[in-house]
């Protein structure tokens, strides 16, 4: 054999196609730092003004009031462009500044592009403005750790993901001493605005900084950002200010081009469930888009399940002339009984695979988790109250703790003024897989707080529905249904006539496309009997090998494969709806700046509607925040948006669950997004959410 001659290293690195395909650069780099996205009608002309409107109203929290009462009185700000501004507007616009950005949380697609945006309006209103972006999130404020933004640095990043170019971090500016220490920085960089790219809790932190600041002559502009999409801004009469946060259609496109290759992968080895947890702390807003987008067999959606009532049990009470709390809101079991009967339903017409999507967040909206919760906080303070050993020594073992329970529970039956664990807790509990029980019963934080992000979700859903399907196997409940005439076909290769075998066999034999072996045939033990029963065979005789396949075939193996989509999607290049919606929000930003604004956040106007008619407006952040508990205390935050229940694209999911779950002999409903193309006609112009919740507002006769 002849040896080939491969060029040495240093040809190899200097060949010019090599170094072309090994470069970090690539042609989808070139193009997405090329791209330049629309802008809004507003920025058209040279300058801007804002203009109040007093369409919107809030009901404002009288603590935010107290707090906050130097931007409390903002009105919503429209942004309108001025085509020949007087002198003073244009000296206002031209004025040179020096602002800040900082990004807060967790990176969201776009991010890069508000950057753009901004520096953008601002050297084009005065070419000496400075924008400097604070490194490594709030620390970076708080410790005056900052760079240049110049404008070779905003072209390496334009249209790109990530928060690469300053980073981030989760540093809350949450005490008067670096509350001071920031503003020290703003004070000693000479900043005119600080702007800060973040979450509710980021936002929040804005508006207190805006109240801190503004005597020293400093605005704070806030940039609704999350991927879990949970910043949408309605006012009192649900007119909608700011439907999504950015970030979040890339990140649920990119779960979603995932996931519905799973179900691709899925549906072609048919051996597997995907159980496919998406992020979202708390809100299933990425769960709604990812099903809208992939049409998963059983996607969770939190806030359904919260709403869940479970009529029996209120009617029993209601006979009994009591009120049955616990009926609100599904529990963990029941869910797990849900799952279940979808798995079986699809392994009755022979897809022993799927694809089920859940919400990382879904734990919070079970109403018995947060019940157990409640009440073991109140189980372990009142321990400690009144013992000289803490719980955690008193009962160092899981089993220790349980025993502990099960008393407790014991003495709710002798003594009924004693309501913190009763029989029907304990029965909750117990069904809970041990890993579970042993968090929440876990110590807990300084404050007390139960950390709901130390619990694997998945593992403690998917741990009781594997618990149930063995159970449902024991019962010969769950079974892979045969089809007619791959078993008639099985059969008569064998010499067998199908026609004798199969009323012994199936439970629907003559009834359906998919036959279903009996409830009573478990094992080849249970089919030797039964067949034995009808005279097919002996006790002690020899299954026929073709039956025995057929058995086999019908005994379902339940394997998954755990997916986690968070960061992948975090970290993914913006679509082209992030683009143009963040580089505008950057030019929204500076707006705002320009025409003396404060504790507002940019926002986009009608972004629900296709792009033309985009508004740009700035939003009063005081006027959104409302008591929450943090750490055991109220404190003032920026409300968050959960899952609407009443929206047109919960409705249409749930309108299409059937469908989708597809328990029916046929095929699959799934459908493949694709990837997330940056150019092109068949990108989406923006999230399948707003779409629909858009559309379902026009005239029910349009077409
Ligand atoms: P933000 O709210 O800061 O945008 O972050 C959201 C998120 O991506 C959640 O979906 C997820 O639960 C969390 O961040 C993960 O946090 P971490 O980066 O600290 O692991």
């Amino acid at each position: 054999m002849t040896e080939k001659n491969w060029m040495d290293k240093d040809s190899l690195l200097q060949h010019a196609e090599i170094r072309k395909a090994a470069d970090c650069v690539n042609a989808e780099l070139l193009e997405r730092r090329a791209y330049r996205p629309s802008l809004c009608d507003a920025f058209r002309a040279s300058c801007t003004r804002l203009q109040e409107t007093d369409r919107y109203r809030f009901s404002i929290d009288r603590d935010a009031e107290e707090q906050l009462p130097s931007i409390i009185q903002n009105p919503v700000q429209e942004i309108l462009a001025v085509d020949s501004p007087d002198e003073e507007l244009q000296k206002r616009t031209q004025q040179r500044r020096t602002i800040g950005i900082v990004f807060s949380g967790g990176p969201a697609p776009g991010g890069h592009n508000v950057i753009a945006g901004l520096f953008d309006a601002a050297i084009q209103a005065n070419p000496e403005n400075r924008l400097l972006g604070f490194l490594l999130g709030p620390d970076g404020i708080i410790e005056n750790e900052a760079i240049e933004i110049t404008e070779a640095l905003v072209d390496r990043y334009r249209n790109l993901g990530g928060f690469t170019m300053i980073k981030t971090g989760r540093t809350k500016i949450d005490t008067p001493g670096k509350m001071a220490l920031s503003k020290k920085t703003c004070m000693a960089l000479g900043l005119d605005a600080l702007v800060i790219v973040g979450g509710d809790d980021s936002n929040t932190n804005a508006a207190f900084l805006a109240q801190e600041m503004i005597d020293d002559g400093i605005q704070v502009i806030g940039v609704p950002k999350t991927i879990d999409g949970d910043i949408q801004v309605r006012d009192a009469e649900h007119q909608v200010l700011c439907a999504m946060s950015f970030g979040f259609h890339s990140a649920a496109r990119a779960f979603a081009l995932d996931i519905a290759n799973l179900c691709t992968d899925c549906s072609s080895d048919v051996k597997y469930w995907h159980i496919c947890k998406v992020m979202g702390r708390v809100a299933s807003h990425l769960a709604l888009e990812v099903a809208l987008q992939t049409h998963a067999n059983i996607t969770l959606i939190g806030e359904d399940l919260a709403e869940y009532v479970d009529k029996s049990r209120i009617q029993g009470a209601e006979k009994k002339g009591e009120v049955d709390y616990t009926a609100y809101g599904m529990t963990l079991r029941h869910l797990s009984r849900v799952v279940c009967d979808g798995i079986v339903r699809r392994a009755a017409v022979g897809k022993n695979y799927g694809v089920i999507v859940i919400p990382e967040g879904v734990l919070e909206f079970i109403n018995e988790i947060q019940v157990f919760i409640i009440k073991l906080n109140t189980i372990i303070a009142d321990y400690n109250h009144t013992h000289d050993r803490s719980f955690h020594q008193a009962f160092p073992s899981l089993d220790d703790k349980l025993d502990h329970l099960r008393g407790l529970a014991r003495l709710s039956r002798e003594n009924e003024r004693f309501t913190v664990w009763n029989t029907r807790d304990d029965d909750l509990f117990n069904v809970i897989p041990a890993f579970f029980q042993g968090g929440l019963l876990s110590e807990r934080d300084a404050h007390g707080n139960f950390q709901f992000s130390l619990v694997e979700t998945d593992k403690v859903l998917m741990g009781l529905v594997k618990d149930y399907l063995a159970t449902l196997k024991e019962r010969g409940e769950y079974k892979i249904g045969i089809e007619e005439r791959y078993y008639r076909k099985t059969l008569s290769a064998e010499g067998l006539d199908p026609d004798v075998y199969g009323p012994a066999l199936f439970r629907n034999w003559g009834e359906g496309a998919h036959l279903m072996v009996k409830k009573s045939i478990i094992s080849l033990k249970t089919l030797t009997a039964e067949l034995a029963r009808v005279g097919l065979m002996k006790e002690d005789g020899e299954i026929p090998p073709a039956v025995e396949s057929i058995y086999k075939k019908s005994v379902p193996n339940f394997k998954t494969q755990v997916h986690f989509y968070g960061y992948d999607g975090r970290g993914s290049n913006p679509t082209r709806f992030d683009c143009n919606y963040t580089y505008n929000l950057g030019w929204t930003v500076f707006s705002l700046i320009a025409n003396g604004a404060t504790g507002q956040m940019a926002a986009m106007r009608n972004l629900e509607q296709s792009f033309p008619n985009w508004e740009p407006v700035g939003v009063p952040i005081a006027s959104l925040m409302h008591l929450e508990e943090r750490k055991g205390k109220l404190e003032l935050v920026l409300e968050k948006s959960v899952v609407d229940t009443q929206s047109p694209a919960f409705r249409v999911v749930k309108a299409l669950r059937e469908k989708w779950l597809a328990a029916a002999p046929g095929d699959d409903d799934y459908r493949s997004p694709g990837p997330i193309r940056f150019t092109g006609k068949s990108e989406e112009d923006r999230p399948l959410t707003l779409q629909i919740n858009s559309w379902a507002q026009e005239e029910p006769n349009a077409p």
